[in-house]
């Protein structure tokens, strides 16, 4: 039986693009209140009416830098009465950029990095899970990776906070027992989203041949799976979710189409 989670809140980072959006749209169609956050509340703007449409029993929208912890404390202090009791919290703010050998690298890169993907899920779990553990129920998903199980070439640090998003979320789940809160880790292999763009700081061309002659993942298919394990009875833990493409059988094992 599946678990209802209609009129519950669900938290959503970086959720204007991507799996983030379409993971708004999959829990407005659960009918759940959605707070949705992104750096710019410019692009989640033109969401609002949409997700009402799809379902969605409630939408605030607010812009934050999941980097900066004095705004992570004070956005999830000043959440609208309606949208503090946070039930579900989906991390999903992240980013790669650059593709270049460790050694050669700008630091930047490494830093933006992670800064976004590690410290910010750290900081965003950190304001909002002592609430879902004196509520004694609640669900923290994490966006990883098949990065995060397996390094490539010029990932080093990207896949590296992506491992580390898989051992945060393995010693979270094992701190939190007893205490009603779940925690699933989605680990999506390639996925088409802006995600290359953003990589490659624009290049189009180069974002467009990542994923040439092969079919990648969509955002909904992730979204979909984020359904799934948030609808699950309670006493169910879905602790991780690795999942490709047909085309992709591991972070580096691809099926490219003649
Ligand atoms: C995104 C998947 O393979 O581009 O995390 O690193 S990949």
């Amino acid at each position: 039986m599946a678990e209802s989670v209609r009129d519950k809140v669900a938290l959503i980072t970086g959720a204007s693009a991507g799996i983030g959006k379409a993971t708004a749209y999959a829990l407005a169609a659960e009918g759940m209140k959605l707070a949705l956050c992104a750096r710019s509340t410019e692009r989640l703007n033109s969401l609002r009416d949409d997700l009402l449409g799809a379902g969605a029993s409630a939408v605030h929208l607010f812009a934050l830098d999941v980097t900066n912890r004095t705004a992570v404390n004070d956005a999830i202090a000043s959440l609208p009465e309606e949208f503090q009791k946070v039930a579900v919290l989906v991390n999903n703010a992240g980013l790669a950029r650059g593709l270049e050998k460790l050694y050669l690298d700008d630091p930047q890169n490494w830093e933006e990095m992670i800064d976004t993907n590690t410290k910010g899920l750290l900081y965003v779990t950190r304001a909002v899970v002592p609430g879902m553990v004196e509520r004694g129920t609640g669900h923290v998903i994490n966006m990883g990776s098949t990065a995060g199980w397996l390094a490539y070439a010029g990932g080093s640090v990207y896949c590296a906070t992506k491992a580390a998003e898989r051992s945060i979320s393995d010693g979270l789940r094992i701190d939190l027992m007893g205490t009603g809160v779940r925690v699933t880790s989605v680990d999506p292999g390639m996925v088409q989203t802006d995600f290359s763009e953003v990589r490659f700081r624009g290049d189009k061309e180069r974002a467009a041949k990542v994923y040439a002659n092969i079919t990648p993942l969509q955002p909904e298919d992730v979204a979909d799976a984020i359904r799934w394990a948030v609808t699950r009875p309670r006493h169910v833990n879905v602790s991780s979710l690795l999942l490709t493409s047909i085309d992709q059988a591991n972070s580096v094992t691809f099926h490219r189409h003649e």
